[in-house]
């Protein structure tokens, strides 16, 4: 208790009342100025791939059972990113800015030692209403590509606001030609009431691989076991049989060990607390499109870091505006926002085939479609964007000589 800062606690006692009524979309939230974040929606995205090397690892191993547990550990490596860095960073869970449709958040992630190589980061917002962020992360030299789409369905009751979420992640491993089809963990803001809300996940999500091993994953928040927050258990499988072959427990903010299901030999412990992450490169503000994140929303951030609620107001209703003049035009004009790098489809091989095995509800993952990586778009992009680049260069040289 305590935690709302003196000068806040008179805004929020309303904005409990106004959740109290809460319709569902997170988005139209109003929440009070000192629990917003200048951060997008579309940068979390990157979460995803904070430690590039565990990302890559599975392209390295050529044994599926052991290629399986990799991708398992990899996927719980990335929770403490997804759900407490930014309580840990920022004192509480924020409220997160609202992509508009067809923002980008693009970086990537560097490698000095050239052994990991370059990953890299495409987030784009393919729906505003409601909103849906999409994003790719691609290492060409170990051939791993990650892509899924993110939605969410929250309701509040209880003091706490539950959130599930829509939608799935595919991981791919071009060398074995094998994919994993990932579902998301539903959540829960804890601590309200008291003002420093955080994430909490429950339930459970599974991870199902082209080559029949299934991870399943539960999330007991304080497990009544340990008593300890962030609490999971995980097991990995063979498709119809009963054997566990890997069992992993622990915390997903702090640590967990993995141990050999049978033996029950320990294998490994991975400590969270201790492991580091890679920061993403992002290119300067200036040299960003400008549908880049960042830089759309510059103004906004600023103004949301120097607490000048004014400016927050008209540069974001500015943007607001905007938005809503475009979406006129298209209408009038009988069109859609044309996505940067992504397509909506109605089947996708890969989520089709994996979503039907046992204990997958694969309606859950469709947001009106499923939107996919669109490797042609992406190329015409970087084909564009070369020659750009060749055409500055020339016009460079051109004007040395
Ligand atoms: C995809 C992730 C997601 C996005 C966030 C619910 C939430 C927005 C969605 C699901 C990422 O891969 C993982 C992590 C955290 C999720 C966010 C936590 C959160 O609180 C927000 C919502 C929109 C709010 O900000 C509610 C306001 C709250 C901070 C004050 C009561």
């Amino acid at each position: 208790a305590g935690a709302v800062p003196a000068a806040a606690k008179s805004s929020w006692g309303p904005f409990l009342k106004s959740i109290a009524s809460f319709n569902g979309d997170l988005a139209s939230l109003t929440a009070p100025p000192f629990i917003l974040s200048s951060t997008s929606l579309t940068e979390y995205s990157g979460y995803w791939a904070e430690h590039p090397e565990i990302f890559v690892a599975p392209a390295q191993e050529n044994d599926p059972q052991k290629r399986a547990l990799l991708v398992l550990k990899w996927f719980l490596t990335t929770l403490k990113q997804q759900y407490s860095s930014r309580s840990e960073k920022l004192g509480s869970e924020k409220k997160p800015l609202n992509p508009f449709l067809g923002e980008l958040f693009l970086g990537k992630w560097k490698d000095p030692t050239g052994e990991i190589g370059e990953t890299q980061l495409i987030s784009e917002q393919v729906s505003h209403h409601p909103p849906v962020t999409a994003y790719a992360i691609l290492n060409e030299k170990h051939g791993v590509k990650l892509e899924g789409y993110n939605g969410q369905k929250a309701s509040f009751s209880g003091g706490t606001i539950s959130v599930k979420q829509v939608g799935h992640a595919k991981y791919h491993l071009r060398e074995f030609d094998e994919d994993y089809l990932i579902t998301l963990p539903s959540l829960h803001i804890e601590g309200i009431v008291y003002g420093s809300p955080y994430v909490e996940l429950n339930r459970g999500s599974t991870i199902h691989s082209s080559t029949g091993y299934i991870a399943q994953i539960d999330y007991s928040g304080k497990g009544w076991i340990t008593g300890k927050k962030n609490t999971f258990s995980a097991t990995l499988k063979k498709e119809g049989s009963k054997d566990i072959l890997y069992a992993i427990n622990g915390q997903w903010s702090d640590g967990f060990t993995i141990k050999e299901g049978k033996s029950k030999k320990e294998l490994e412990t991975y400590n969270a607390k201790t492991t580091e992450i890679t920061p993403l490169y992002v290119a300067p503000i200036e040299e960003q499109d400008p549908l880049e994140s960042r830089r759309a929303w510059a103004k906004v951030q600023e103004s949301i870091t120097t607490g000048d609620l004014e400016t927050t107001g008209t540069e974001k209703s500015k943007i607001e505006n905007e938005q809503r003049e475009l979406r006129k035009k298209e209408r009038e004009e009988g069109r859609e926002w044309e996505r940067r790098y992504f397509t909506r489809v109605m089947d996708d091989p890969v989520f089709t085939r994996l979503a039907e095995s046992p204990g997958i509800a694969a309606e859950e993952g469709k947001t009106d479609g499923i939107w996919v990586f669109d490797e042609k778009k992406f190329s015409q992009v970087a084909e564009k964007a070369r020659a750009g680049g060749e055409a500055r260069a020339e016009e460079a040289a051109n004007t040395v000589a």
